[in-house]
């Protein structure tokens, strides 16, 4: 079921803020918003995070790390104010500033790092391509249901790695916390390597909900064609489904169905192999195996 979202979006931020902001992005290859979510958007938020986590290794389908650290994936089923969260003005303006127009969701996902879990392996988001970019191919955001802290598993991020053309590894030593309190969205260049922190308390959580997005050529983390529920498919705007891939950009993504614009949808029938009369065939009598060797 599709439920109203109770959830106000983050609002867009005065021009000064949003001119500081990528005034870091450019710099440091991120920045931190307070104030992004109000408290009761927090409460909200979190809340359901906890639900899902709990609900989905009561199911035997938790995503967790060593035991401790758990992920959740495909937000897009699991909530309105998931959905709500990524369609919001900042989202829009800051993902819009580092990808181009037309860029998309490529996942949607929680993150609770919880007390005695081990430090995230330090990369960068677009790790899968093996050279530098001049620009990013990829940007995170990272909203912050918890205060983030040095001690309960803030990010660690390596200021400046963003511009750094060879691609190396990195030390610990070269990071930093991104702190802030819960409410902060943190911005991140997919260039900028980073990596979940410790978290070394004894009893709190560290919760964020990840919005990782990517230009419009790039393969996206989550697939939303195979794993996005139909029911919300059915009921979503047509924004939020073009975001996610739904629709057609500069020729990539067609169906071959008539006429196809705007948002697409599973084909019933597609046009497959006709004979000379227009008529569907399977036409897909296998080819010899020496046939096969000649075009290998
Ligand atoms: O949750 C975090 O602190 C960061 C997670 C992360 O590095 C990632 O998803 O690539």
């Amino acid at each position: 079921m599709v439920t109203a979202s109770m959830i106000k979006m983050p609002p867009l931020r005065r021009r000064h803020e949003l001119a500081a902001a990528f005034e870091d992005l450019a710099k440091s290859g991120y920045c931190v918003l307070e104030r992004a979510l109000s408290a009761e958007a927090t409460a909200a938020l979190k809340a359901r995070v906890d639900q899902q986590a709990a609900g989905e290794i009561a199911a035997g389908a938790g995503w967790v790390e060593a035991g401790i650290n758990q992920r959740i994936w495909m937000l897009a089923n699991k909530g309105r104010m998931f959905r709500d969260l990524v369609m919001s003005p900042l989202v829009e303006a800051v993902m819009g500033r580092l990808l181009g127009p037309r860029f998309l969701l490529s996942s949607l996902t929680a993150n609770i790092a919880r007390p005695g879990g081990a430090p995230m392996g330090l990369h960068s988001d677009q790790g899968y391509v093996d050279f530098w970019t001049e620009k990013p191919l990829v940007a995170n955001c990272l909203f912050m249901l918890d205060d983030f802290t040095d001690e309960n598993g803030a990010t660690r991020v390596a200021p400046g790695s963003h511009l750094v053309r060879e691609l190396r590894s990195w030390s610990p030593e070269e990071t930093v916390p991104a702190v802030g309190p819960a409410g902060s969205v943190m911005f991140f260049d997919g260039r900028l390597v980073h990596g979940t922190g410790a978290n070394h308390t004894r009893g709190q959580q560290r919760r964020a909900v990840l919005a990782y997005h990517c230009r419009p050529f790039v393969r996206q983390q989550e697939n939303f064609f195979w794993g996005l529920d139909p029911a919300i498919r059915r009921a979503e705007r047509p924004q939020f489904l073009a975001k996610l891939g739904f629709e057609i950009w500069a020729g990539l993504g067609r169906t071959n169905a008539p006429n196809e614009a705007g948002t697409l949808a599973p084909l019933d029938a597609p046009l497959g192999a006709l004979d000379a009369d227009g008529l569907q065939r399977d036409q897909g009598a296998a080819l010899a195996e020496d046939a096969l060797w000649a075009i290998g």
